[in-house]
């Protein structure tokens, strides 16, 4: 039988049938994405075959489609293993705030590396202006311009005023949307704020320290009646990359692989040290943002040092 998978929570998968029966999946075997073990082989968005086992809505996963695209991080528990976390997707909505939580410098960006590498259109959604201040306001105009200027889509919502959700809500009607962001922004509260029938758990202001207490605890879909689907996604709390090299890095900040065709080095410029730098030269004159160009680095930095000693280590 073919299915797609609605939630994955590591041991058991939830697959939804054509004819809108759900059946609890169990996979055999194990199942690798390019040279990494996955923590979970399956992902939210996989079409599969499977087995029914018995009478009861039980199945054998037999085998996984092939993906048109996936999310991917590491593994957040061990480390030299991938974690999958949505598939098939037609676009990523990225839920940060300014306040409660603060945004987590680089945080958008290292979420980009997901979806850029699959051309995954994104639409970073600031929640919370309900509670923003004029200086909050100042740095949500400003990462707006910062992230349009290069082509992603920005909006300015609040769950708990519903300002803004009608708009964002036409965004998601008929695609399969991904939800993701860092714990306690509002991604749950947003979805229930769009589609109230789904009545996803959220964590109460009462018990909710501004840290993020990480409410929704696995991805899992949800059938919009107009057509479409959205992923609600847990809480991330950091994102790196030992799965990337930093070429994969450098060609995935976009407006910086665009202008690498005027480096010296072209397309195997990492745009650190390397002289007739066409990147360092736009960030000097402000036509490359400061400060994805620091958030580069600081990833660049990161996975060199992680080269350093993997190296010492194998010596
Ligand atoms: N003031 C204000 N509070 C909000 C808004 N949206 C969500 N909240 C509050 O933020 C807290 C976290 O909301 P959730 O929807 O559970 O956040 P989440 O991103 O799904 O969190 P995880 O599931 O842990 O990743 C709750 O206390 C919400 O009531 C908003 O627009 N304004
Ligand atoms: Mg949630
Ligand atoms: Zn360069």
């Amino acid at each position: 039988m073919k299915g797609i998978v609605t939630k994955s929570t590591g041991s058991w998968y939830a697959v939804r049938t054509e004819d809108n029966t759900l059946y609890e999946c169990r996979i055999v075997g194990k199942f690798r994405l390019k040279d990494f073990e996955l923590t979970n082989p399956v992902a939210v968005g996989d079409m599969v075959e499977f087995e029914p086992e018995g009478s009861d809505n039980k199945g054998l996963i037999r085998k996984i489609h092939s993906r048109s695209n996936y999310i991917v991080r590491q593994s957040p528990r061990v480390k030299h293993h991938l974690h999958l976390i949505a598939a098939n997707i037609d676009q990523a909505v990225i839920i940060v705030t300014i306040v409660q939580p603060s945004l987590k410098p680089g945080f958008i960006d290292r979420y980009l590396l997901m979806t850029e590498p699959h051309d995954i259109p994104v639409i970073i959604v600031f929640n919370k202006v309900d509670l923003y201040d004029e200086e909050s306001m100042e740095t949500l105009q400003y990462f707006r311009k910062v992230y349009e200027s290069i082509g992603y889509r920005t909006c300015a919502v609040s769950a708990l005023e519903r300002t803004g959700i009608e708009s964002l809500k036409k965004e998601l009607i008929g695609k399969i949307s991904l939800i993701g962001g860092q714990s306690g922004v509002g991604k749950s509260s947003l979805v229930n704020a769009m589609f109230p029938d789904f009545d996803l758990k959220t964590s109460q202001i009462s018990d909710y320290s501004g840290k993020g207490v990480h409410t929704t605890t696995f991805a899992e879909m949800y059938h919009l009646d107009g057509g479409g689907s959205i992923i609600d996604t847990p809480g991330i709390k950091t994102l790196t990359f030992n799965n990337l090299t930093v070429m994969d890095v450098a060609h995935n900040f976009r407006e910086m692989f665009a202008l690498s065709v005027h480096c010296r080095f072209g397309g195997s410029c990492t745009h650190i040290n390397e002289p007739q730098c066409a990147v360092r030269k736009a960030v000097e004159e402000g036509e490359i943002s400061e400060i994805r160009y620091q958030n580069y680095i600081t990833i660049i930095d990161e996975l060199n040092s992680q080269n350093y000693w993997e190296r010492k280590k194998n010596m």
